[in-house]
């Protein structure tokens, strides 16, 4: 059976790939996409989740419901700079693309209550939507089956401070609150994991560059801003947190080694700001979380080539391509 699931995304280049995982992986039934403020701005995000929806095939197939357009108490950060806007300069007409009416926290809420243990939610942006859905309705943490999180390091470094990885640094509060809510939660994190092993350097693109399908001319152009960027600071390739967020609830078997960790998220530090402290167990503090180690860097290629390969029919023309 399809694993069902929610992916809640601030939509911009490796968000996109994680999107084509949900919507492409065989073994998926992605239920819905949820929006949340991050990466980019919102209105821009929204017209991403589209475009990725039509370039996999998929439009007006999943729903897309507006979440958060700001972080639970703080001003909105974004990382434009990183990402310029989010899509590699790719653009569709959008006429007559409508988001659901209904708020993507509500929508969360009542998704999982509609199935009660059986969705997943792949939480691939600042954690705002999550904590409002667990505020919003006592069952939901229960109702869920997994929370899969792509946020902050495992006593490593940050990407936005030296301290903190950018969705945990948007929105502390949001992240502190949902680590302390009891789900059962998978951490995907950005140092070591992604930047050891989710890394895709120059062979590697351009392996995928030569698969000359739409949805791998898609990717290279959706990374590229985010290459540019990343040779800039030192990493020689596209970063994949987001897509292998995706990939590992699908394929649990990519996974090598995973611990079990206590995870919490500085809110109060002045130089800080949403740093993620994982307790590996000598501390006295329970683990309420599992943070994932070392995956199968290869499979996690293969899965992408595999998703990428895929013969799609967009039904809108995507200008750039
Ligand atoms: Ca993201």
């Amino acid at each position: 059976m399809a694993t069902p699931l929610v992916i809640d995304t601030d939509t911009a280049q490796d968000d996109c790939v994680a999107l084509l995982v949900g919507l492409l992986d065989p073994g998926a039934d992605l239920r819905a996409v949820t929006m949340v403020a991050g990466n980019v701005g919102f209105d821009q995000q929204v017209r991403n989740a589209f475009l990725t929806l039509n370039v996999a095939g998929r439009l007006g197939e999943v729903p897309v419901y507006l979440g958060c357009r700001r972080p639970l108490t703080r001003p909105w950060v974004s990382a434009e700079n990183v990402h310029g806007d989010g899509s590699g300069g790719l653009s569709m007409d959008q006429a007559g693309l409508e988001p659901e009416s209904e708020h993507a926290v509500d929508a969360l809420v009542r998704l999982a209550a509609e199935n009660p243990g059986e969705l997943s939610v792949v939480a691939i942006g600042p954690l705002t939507n999550i904590a409002m859905a667990v505020a919003k309705d006592p069952g939901f943490v229960r109702n869920v089956r997994a929370l899969y999180v792509m946020g902050g390091s495992n006593n490593g470094r940050g990407n936005i401070t030296a301290a903190a990885e950018f969705n945990f640094y948007v929105d502390p509060e949001a992240a502190k609150a949902v680590f302390g809510a009891g789900f059962d939660v998978t951490v995907v994190p950005w140092d070591p994991l992604t930047l050891r092993q989710a890394v895709f350097g120059q062979e590697r693109l351009d392996a995928l560059a030569a698969i000359g399908t739409p949805l791998a001319d898609f990717f290279g152009r959706v990374c590229s801003a985010t290459l540019e960027f990343d040779r800039r600071v030192g990493i020689d390739g596209t970063t994949h947190p987001d897509s292998l967020t995706a990939a590992v609830l699908l394929r649990p078997e990519l996974v090598r080694r995973a611990g079990r960790y206590h995870v919490d998220v500085e809110t109060a530090g002045e130089l800080t700001r949403g740093y993620s402290a994982m307790s590996w167990g000598v501390h006295g503090l329970e683990p309420n979380a599992t943070v994932i180690e070392e995956i199968d860097a290869e499979g996690f290629f293969d899965h992408l080539v595999e998703v990428l390969s895929r013969r799609t029919s967009p039904a809108r023309a995507i200008t750039g391509l």
